[in-house]
């Protein structure tokens, strides 16, 4: 790991946004990969934070501040995540379902399929059943991703998908899923069609759909 990397890593555990910034942005300057970056300095802040959140050392705003810290890297980083260069290859809704408010993933997710040429709707967080359909009538997308990141938020992709076949739309789309939490098994279980545990897979997953 590169000394750059080391100070954006510490910055999201302060929860310091200008120290992240800066410091994503030197590493950018000294030639250091993109995705290292992102994997090395901030997603393993964001899993640090997680055990310390686990172990008692950081509370809920601790977690939040760090969340703000790891956008303002991912900021950063957006623009070297994806390519302008390449042509829409399909449309995608992506939200984090009812009840759940973390967005980092999500967005990740999002900028990724942005930077292989999908289309990208972001529905934001807390997305209910009812606000996914209107969307889906509103725009003609051909993948709804879907993220949660509880346990007990996971099972409101079910209600979603549910929502989805009740307006009859469900054959329109295909949904994935996502999320820490969010198993393959589990997404077989609640008539998902794919699953991604990561943003690279979710690519993956949504070019293997479109084709
Ligand atoms: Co929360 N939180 N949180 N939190 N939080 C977790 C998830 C937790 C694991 C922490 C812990 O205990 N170790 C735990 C969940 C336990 C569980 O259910 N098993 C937890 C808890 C308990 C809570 C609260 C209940 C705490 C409380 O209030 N007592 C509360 C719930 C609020 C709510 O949602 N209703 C809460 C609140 C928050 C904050 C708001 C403070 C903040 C979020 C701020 C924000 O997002 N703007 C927060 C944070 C920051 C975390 C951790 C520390 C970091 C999450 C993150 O951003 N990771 C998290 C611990 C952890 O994950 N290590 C934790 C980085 C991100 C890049 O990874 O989101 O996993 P991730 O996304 C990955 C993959 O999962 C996948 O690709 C992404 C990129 O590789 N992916 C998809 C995600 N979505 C996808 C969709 C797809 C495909 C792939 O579509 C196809």
């Amino acid at each position: 790991m590169t000394d750059s990397i080391v100070k954006a890593f510490e910055g999201i555990l302060k929860g310091d946004q200008e120290q992240v910034a800066e410091h994503v942005q030197l590493a950018l300057d000294e030639g250091t990969a993109p995705r290292e970056i992102l994997n090395e300095g901030l997603i393993s802040a964001m899993d640090r934070v997680g055990v310390l959140f686990e172990t008692n050392e950081y509370y809920v705003p601790e977690m939040l501040i760090a969340a703000r810290a790891m956008k303002a890297g991912l900021e950063i980083l957006r623009p070297e995540l994806m390519n302008a260069e390449v042509e829409a290859v399909g449309k995608v809704l992506i939200g984090t379902v009812q009840g759940d408010l973390h967005d980092i993933g999500k967005k990740l997710v999002a900028i990724m399929l942005e930077g292989a040429g999908f289309q990208v709707v972001d529905l934001g967080v807390d997305t209910p059943p009812e606000k996914i359909v209107e969307a889906l009538k509103a725009e003609t997308a051909d993948i709804v991703a879907l993220s949660a990141l509880l346990t007990t938020t996971m099972m409101n992709m079910k209600g979603a998908i549910t929502s989805v076949e009740e307006a009859g739309l469900r054959d329109q789309v295909k949904i994935i899923v996502g999320g820490a939490p969010v198993t393959e098994e589990f997404a077989r279980e609640i008539g998902a069609d794919g699953f991604a545990a990561d943003a690279s897979a979710a690519v993956k997953l949504a070019k293997t759909l479109m084709s």
